[in-house]
């Protein structure tokens, strides 16, 4: 397997993704009080980290184009939960790319605690021998869950996925106390971004 060449449209999606979804961000923050984008990652997921996915869930290396659906991915981390809405429906309402699936674990949590908007698109590149579309992964979460995720995924990582299971109790009740914490920060969204319009007003002013 040429992994380089292989690769190589996927790093070009991720490329391209990034810049426009930080163009989003900046556009967000020009036009309006509050940008429901905090900020973006994205990443073509490792090779081993691919041959370990391919083993675990038995897909043939002539597959992987359309069923690893996260080797391109990017993350879009926000700082309420209803700012999750708000990015979907932009990112369903645009031309560049298709949307193909929608995963809503935010509603439906997985049985590790985890929470997050996923969806697979469909994204058409340019390479130097004509178009192809490429298949890419955009996650959507809040800074809550981010912070849940990262930690659960460094455990997971650690324990090979087989986390203790004082650990794994432990993780989902800080799952649903990171529920918790959307939820009440939700509820004063209003007073939070009065402050900070407020704070922005004022950095600007001293400048
Ligand atoms: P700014 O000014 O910090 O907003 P890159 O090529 O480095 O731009 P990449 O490879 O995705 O992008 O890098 P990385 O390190 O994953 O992070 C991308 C952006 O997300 C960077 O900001 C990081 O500062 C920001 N980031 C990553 N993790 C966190 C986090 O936990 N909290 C916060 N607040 N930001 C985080 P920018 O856009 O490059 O610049
Ligand atoms: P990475 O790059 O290490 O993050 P799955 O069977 O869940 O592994 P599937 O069916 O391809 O994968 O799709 P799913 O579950 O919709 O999305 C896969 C990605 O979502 C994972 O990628 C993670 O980034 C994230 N994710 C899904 N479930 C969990 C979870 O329980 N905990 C954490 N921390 N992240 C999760 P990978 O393959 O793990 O790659």
């Amino acid at each position: 397997m040429d992994w380089k060449n292989f690769l190589a449209p996927y790093a070009q999606v991720v490329e391209e993704l990034k810049v426009k979804l930080k163009g989003m961000r900046v556009q967000f923050e020009h036009e309006s009080s509050h940008s429901p984008i905090e900020f973006v990652t994205a990443r073509v997921k490792p090779i081993f980290s691919i041959k370990e996915k391919m083993k675990r869930k038995n897909i043939h290396i002539k597959d992987i184009e359309l069923e690893l659906q996260d080797i391109a991915g990017v993350r879009i981390v926000c700082q309420f939960v209803d700012d999750i809405d708000d990015i979907v429906s932009h990112l369903k309402s645009r031309n560049d790319f298709e949307v193909i699936e929608e995963r809503d674990y935010i509603n439906h949590k997985k049985e590790s605690g985890y929470r997050s908007y996923h969806l697979i698109i469909s994204y058409p590149v340019d390479m130097i021998n004509g178009e192809r579309k490429i298949i890419a992964e955009i996650q959507i979460r809040t800074l809550a869950m981010n912070f849940w995720a990262t930690n659960e995924h460094s455990l997971n990582y650690k324990y090979e996925g087989k986390i203790p299971e004082r650990i794994s109790a432990r993780l989902k009740r800080a799952a649903e106390a990171a529920f918790k914490l959307d939820e009440e920060m939700s509820k004063i969204k209003d007073e939070i971004q009065e402050a900070q319009r407020i704070f922005r007003t004022d950095k600007i002013n001293h400048k």
